[in-house]
């Protein structure tokens, strides 16, 4: 699977992608991840990616034609397997199922905004999808870009082992995991739970699901009702 990014930081993707599983994919040819500069798009003097808003109002706005023109030359041809999205603080959440369809595509331009925001008409007429990572404030798309290649890479087939599946349907089931414990098995007094001890695997896997609800019900009592 091909990602390209479409930034007016190309620098910004110089460190997020050369450690742990996706530095892997990269290397093994399962994934690549192209940094395109948004500024070669632009030909006026001062190459300006940006623009004041009609109807007035704070800041600024990116305009339409440098990133409509990158689309056209980073995917010339649309296809089912290759998408746009548009990263915006206005779009649909991007979730788990949303890095499943993904990871099937052969190719995704994911284009970062900056500034106040991106000419609407990149959203209705060049993305196929537009996308928010949360419902808080960044300053820009690009860390969205980063989270969601990690998000996607890592179910692309070949990156992962066999966690990748079962994870993936873990995350389906719809409670948080349980909590896990390394040695030591007293670590300045606070001890592992006796169950995870021993070798009663019918036990120790009632006290798994058990302690995924208490933590779901604690951190995310929003799920429950899901499950
Ligand atoms: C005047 C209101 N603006 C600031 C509060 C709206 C606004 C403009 C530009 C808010 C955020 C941004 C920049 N954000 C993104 O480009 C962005 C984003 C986000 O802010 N939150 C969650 N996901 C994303 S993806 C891209």
């Amino acid at each position: 699977m091909i990602f390209h990014v479409l930034t007016i930081f190309p620098e910004f993707f110089r460190g997020p992608f050369e450690h742990g599983v996706l530095a892997r994919a990269v290397h093994t040819n399962k994934i690549q991840i192209r940094i395109h500069d948004l500024r070669q798009w632009t030909f006026d003097r001062h190459r300006s990616v940006d623009d004041r808003p009609f109807g007035g109002g704070e800041g600024m706005l990116m305009k339409p034609e440098p990133i409509f023109l990158a689309a056209q030359t980073i995917l010339p041809e649309k296809s089912d397997n290759k998408k746009i999205a548009l990263l915006s603080a206005q779009g649909r959440l991007f979730n788990q199922a949303t890095a499943r369809r993904w990871s099937e595509l052969d190719e995704i331009l994911l284009i970062c905004g900056r500034y106040e925001g991106v000419d609407e008409r990149v959203a209705e007429h060049l993305a196929d999808d537009e996308v928010s990572i949360g419902d808080f404030v960044l300053s820009g798309g690009e860390l969205g870009a980063a989270l969601i290649i990690d998000a996607v890479a890592r179910l692309v087939p070949g990156v992962l082992g066999n966690e990748a599946s079962s994870e993936n349907e873990s995350f389906t089931g719809g409670l948080l995991d349980c909590p896990q414990f390394t040695r030591p098995a007293d670590f300045r007094g606070h001890t592992v739970p006796e169950v995870l001890l021993g070798g009663n695997h019918e036990e120790i896997r009632k006290w798994r699901r058990s302690s995924a609800l208490a933590k779901t019900a604690r951190n995310r009592p929003d799920l429950l009702p899901k499950i």
